[in-house]
């Protein structure tokens, strides 16, 4: 017996030595040191060895046998390393390295930081507040009471009777106006929801909502300052044009078009042969909204805007189906 474990000793070591990948050295395993494997066959037939002799020549066999598993361990290692080429697929760590691909912002994410950066730059505070409000802040104290048509306008998702979730992000405007008193320039970026989807709206959308209040604030100012706001934006002067319109909250009121960006004016497909692209809306705080935060309409008067910001996004970037933006296609998001 022990003659046949020196001999057994000779061939794996000799055997091992001529592997060059990891299916030999799997059926390598399989002979040497598997439970049917040449090994544990010796171990079986112990009990044939003489009774005295039986301790020596199970140790030798214990002994041979963890000798040649840590020899087979290491080649397992080296063959790894080396990067042998086997059935099972091995590395070749010869070959150059894969890159991974570079992530990068979502293009909402980017437009929105590019527009608080402007207002920032301009001197206003960014205030972020719930998505999920309560009917006082959302409509109430913004001058749209229990039963007004312009809550019809927003589509709104409601969660109970007196909670929703936001359809603007003007809901943090008269959350900062109870507590902080004037001067103020504050804008609340963040997501809205209303319920509607088509080529132009999804449920969820982003929006950048802000307003100034100081004494003798006058729509001149609005205007200069969305002036800067859409040359910065759009990086190039385009003419400006408001539009008297109606917001519950501000009297008077305006939606505001640039010069097409496409066309510069002269009429084109994007711009429905107008010319003009809408961007905002906009108009002086109402005088009701004052009071309702008790701030004197008298001595205080401010200016209110709000742009939606994947509009802003399609208009920059010449996208006409807002709902890219959300069907994770890496063939679109790539290009920003
Ligand atoms: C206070 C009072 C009034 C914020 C304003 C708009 C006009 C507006 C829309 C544009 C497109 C939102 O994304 S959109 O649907 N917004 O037209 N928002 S004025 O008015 C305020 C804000 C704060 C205290």
């Amino acid at each position: 017996m022990e003659q046949e474990l020196q001999q057994l000793e000779k061939r794996a070591k000799e055997t091992l030595a001529t592997l060059q990948d990891n299916s030999q050295l799997e059926d390598f395993r399989i002979e040497y040191l598997g439970r049917k494997g040449k090994f544990s066959t010796i171990m079986r037939n112990l009990g044939n060895v003489a009774k005295e002799d039986r301790p020596r020549v199970g140790q030798l066999a214990n002994t041979i046998k963890q000798e040649i598993e840590s020899l087979f361990e290491e080649k397992k290692l080296n063959l790894d390393q080396t990067g042998a080429k086997g059935e099972t697929g091995d590395i070749d760590l010869t070959l150059p390295g894969r890159r991974p691909a570079l992530g990068r912002l979502h293009p909402v994410t980017q437009i929105m930081n590019e527009v608080c950066q402007v207002f920032e730059n301009m001197g206003f505070a960014i205030a972020e507040g719930p998505d999920v409000e309560t009917d006082h802040y959302n409509f109430a104290a913004l001058n749209i009471p229990e039963h007004h048509p312009a809550r019809d306008m927003h589509d709104t998702f409601y969660i109970s009777e007196s909670i929703l979730l936001r359809t603007h992000t003007s809901n943090m405007q008269a959350r900062i106006m109870e507590k902080q008193d004037p001067p103020l320039r504050v804008i609340a970026p963040g997501k809205v929801y209303r319920c509607d989807s088509d080529i132009t709206h999804t449920p969820m959308f982003h929006q950048v909502e802000g307003f100034l209040v100081d004494k003798k604030v006058s729509f001149a100012d609005l205007k200069g300052v969305l002036t800067v706001f859409t040359q910065k934006v759009f990086e190039e002067d385009l003419a400006l044009r408001f539009r008297p319109s109606f917001f519950p909250f501000t009297e008077p009121s305006a939606e505001v078009d640039i010069a097409c960006v496409i066309c510069k004016g002269e009429g084109c497909r994007v711009c429905k042969y107008t010319g003009w692209l809408e961007i905002l809306g906009c108009g002086m705080i109402d005088p009701e909204v004052f009071k309702m935060v008790g701030y004197d309409p008298e001595e205080y008067s401010g200016f209110a805007f709000g742009l939606g910001v994947e509009r802003i996004a399609m208009l920059k970037y010449g996208i006409d189906d807002i709902r890219l933006y959300y069907e994770n296609d890496l063939r679109f998001l790539s290009q920003f």
